[in-house]
């Protein structure tokens, strides 16, 4: 080895070495440890093998090398079956009040009292390596570590799903996930095997009215809501049981981003969310939802329209209003991917007293495929010992055994009942144990659907007719985009049929263009739709709009000679709102602007398109505008905010860029010139509704 020297990176030092072969050596010591093997042995040099000669052939003897390789070998195991691309995070549950007289769950007893939990997010169809922005249903699973045993809440971002019984659950996956002779398309459902099956599967259409709208395609996990989607029940210490159903709702209000900005996100940023979440937390603006219930008992689930036991169905907010009972903050990023958001193992039969399961056939099929999945993918029964799946309570029981082990009981019983008195192990407790409500139940032995469960559209109806005009439009484009998609006519024409059972303007609409030559008749339907279902305004996004910029990001195009003065009061009224901004330049070494401070850039203008903002602004100087006119990028930058239905914020000297963007003689109320630093604070403003919608239906109807 030769040319010894001490390097300082960030703040390690370490010595290094060059090889023969001038090869680089990073040598511990000091605060550096010593690399070792597996079994602990420290190891000399990590660049070579053992060979026989510099230039001879590797010795199988290289137990180093053979280990390393080995173990490389086999550090992946099989990516869920579904949910495959997911991302956790590390928080609590904070109790506003204690619901003891609904249920005697540990976690709901005391007002204030904080629970640790681990939540993933995740798509459904895609592969662990797919993007972020499919249109997709995202899970929002949720594990807490009560003090009496863990309670996995595995729900979904929308209320309801595509089927009814677990038995059609492998249908639906395989219809949605790659065709198995050509193994595409992946992470979507525009194709035709997907909507073959959706065609062939009416109880699917409410679902499918949210899978279309704008809650599949969503700004970030921190913009939208979460549900258990099942009803479950509440038990009391008295016995008496009342039904729930779980709902999410995020502090910072929900947001969707349109198609075609997901489209391009995809390939700008294919991990958009994750990166979000991590920024979020890491920033130290940690993400909060409240939890809610809805409470109801069986006269109301006999009154309902709908079976509460069916998971297509919604019981309305406006029917049965949502109590919020305690907020989830995610205030820690995981330690390591692999094992704490890849290893993660929700069941939903991990339920804690005082919470219990529906006869829902679907959650009845899901809590046998949960464990069962959890063994296939962590490879034994022992994933429980895994430290992100095990309770943080205490634990005793006789288990014992199976491929890795970490804590076997200690002492001589591993059984009961035995008679070696205290040193004999646990036992049984009446008290805290797990007891189930007394339900009664009786019945024919049946393979059979409940007619109760029949009603596949009024719901579906009464999603489309709660949204707002440019919602409705955004469904019908994704209806028209996802069938475009489909090569087979028939299905196109099905799926048609079916939209005239919900609503014969969307039906009509699609139908045109599609560029269907002959309108079907409606699918025949089990039961008539419903029409005097009332519009909800809980299932809109924008008729909820949240008037709030925190946690938003803007995006500022910059050159140098950049109007300095405007810089300074955005930068000040966007950090006063909570929001972020980027700046993004030529060179991401910054810009130099008009006072002559070097304003450091975060994104290069090629890798930071305007789909990754909420709101951007235009500040280049008037010789800098001329030259990003030239540039494909800059030009789409502000084509796209602009197409996007994003705030726009620009300066006089931006002219060129607005002209060689085509939008110049365009600009309407959601462009606002900044002149001075009144008009920022007049252009803060107009940004906290987000996006500017009479744009799209300016745009359509012309
Ligand atoms: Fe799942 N689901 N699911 N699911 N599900 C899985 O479990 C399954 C359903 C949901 O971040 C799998 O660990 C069946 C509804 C989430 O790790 C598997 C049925 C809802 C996650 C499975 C359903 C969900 C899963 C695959 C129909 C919303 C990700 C990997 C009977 C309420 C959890 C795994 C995570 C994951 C089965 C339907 C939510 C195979 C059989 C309805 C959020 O066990």
């Amino acid at each position: 080895m030769t040319q010894k020297k001490s390097h300082k990176a960030d703040n390690e030092t370490f010595g290094i070495e060059r090889g023969k072969g001038g090869e680089l050596h990073q040598l511990a010591g000091g605060d550096v440890p010593t690399l070792t093997t597996q079994q602990g042995l420290p190891i000399a040099d990590d660049q070579n093998s053992l060979r026989a000669g510099a230039r001879g052939p590797t010795l199988l003897e290289d137990h180093i090398l053979r280990e390393k390789i080995f173990h490389f070998d086999h550090e992946r195991i099989p990516e869920r079956v579904v949910h495959a691309r997911g991302y956790g995070a590390h928080g609590y549950f904070e109790s506003y009040e204690s619901l003891s007289d609904i249920t005697c769950a540990d976690i709901f007893q005391r007002k204030g009292e904080k629970t640790p939990l681990f939540v993933r997010f995740s798509t459904v169809a895609g592969n662990k390596g797919s993007f972020d922005l499919a249109r997709d249903v995202r899970g929002f699973a949720v594990k807490f570590y009560t003090a009496q045993g863990n309670w996995d809440l595995v729900g979904n971002n929308m209320p309801v799903f595509f089927i009814q019984d677990a038995m059609k659950f492998p249908d639906l996956v395989h219809s949605v996930k790659e065709a198995p002779d050509r193994g595409f398309p992946q992470a979507q459902s525009a194709h035709d095997n997907f909507w073959d099956f959706i065609s062939l599967t009416p109880e699917s259409m409410h679902m499918i009215m949210w899978i279309m709208s704008d809650r599949a395609i969503p700004r970030s996990f921190r913009f939208m809501e979460g549900f258990g989607v099942h009803s479950f029940r509440f038990v009391n210490a008295a016995g008496k049981a009342t039904f729930v159903k779980f709902h999410w709702k995020p502090k910072l209000g929900m947001q969707s981003v349109m198609w075609n900005e997901a489209v391009k996100i995809n390939g700008a940023d294919p991990d958009f969310h994750r990166r979000d979440l991590w920024d979020a937390i890491r920033s130290g603006d940690f993400p909060e939802w409240e939890l809610g219930v809805q409470l109801f008992d069986n006269d109301f689930a006999e009154k309902f329209d709908f079976d509460v036991l069916d998971a297509t169905k919604l019981i309305p907010e406006e029917q049965v209003p949502v109590r919020i009972i305690g907020r989830m903050v995610l205030d820690r990023v995981v330690d390591n991917f692999f094992a704490e958001t890849e290893q993660v193992a929700f069941c939903t039969q991990n339920i804690v007293k005082g919470i219990e399961q529906s006869e829902d056939p679907l959650l009845q099929g899901r809590n046998f495929s949960y464990l069962d999945t959890q063994v296939k993918r962590l490879g034994g029964p022992n994933f429980t010992h895994i430290p992100i799946n095990a309770p943080k309570c205490p634990m005793h029981h006789f288990q014992q055994d199976g491929h890795m082990a970490m804590h076997n009981p200690k002492g001589r019983a591993n059984y009961e009942p035995n008679s070696w008195g205290d040193k004999g192990g646990p036992r049984e407790n009446h008290e805290t144990g797990f007891t189930s409500h007394p339900l009664p139940i009786e019945g024919e032995k049946l393979r059979v659907r409940a007619e109760s469960f029949a009603d596949h559209y009024s719901q579906a109806r009464q999603f489309y007719i709660s949204q707002t005009e440019v919602e409705q439009k955004h469904l019908c484009d994704a209806l028209v985009f996802e069938l475009s998609k489909c090569e087979k006519e028939q299905i196109r024409e099905r799926v048609v049929a079916h939209l005239l059972n919900i609503d014969e303007e969307l039906a009509e609409k699609t139908a045109k263009k599609l560029g269907l030559e002959k309108m079907p008749k409606p699918a025949g339907a089990a039961k008539p739709t419903l029409k005097n279902l009332p519009e909800l305004d809980s299932l809109s996004i924008l008729k909820n709009s949240p008037g709030l910029l925190k946690g938003r990001k803007f995006g500022v195009l910059m050159t140098d000679e950049a109007d300095g003065e405007i810089f300074s009061a955005l930068q000040k009224a966007v950090e006063k709102e909570g929001a972020l901004l980027e700046v993004v330049a030529p060179r991401i070494g910054g810009v130099r602007n008009s006072k002559g401070q070097l304003i450091k850039a975060q994104q290069k203008v090629d890798g930071g398109p305007s789909v990754l903002y909420d709101a951007v602004v235009l500040l280049p100087s008037e010789k800098g505008a001329k030259m990003l006119s030239k540039q494909p990028p800059a030009r789409d930058f502000v084509s796209d905010a602009f197409a996007h239905c994003k705030f726009i914020g620009y300066c006089a000297s931006a002219q060129p860029l607005l002209e060689a963007a085509g939008i110049a003689q365009m600009l309407d109320d959601g462009c606002l010139s900044l002149g001075d630093g009144s008009a920022v604070d007049k252009f803060i403003k107009l940004c906290t509704d987000l996006r500017y919608w009479p744009r799209e239906m300016k745009n359509q109807q012309s």
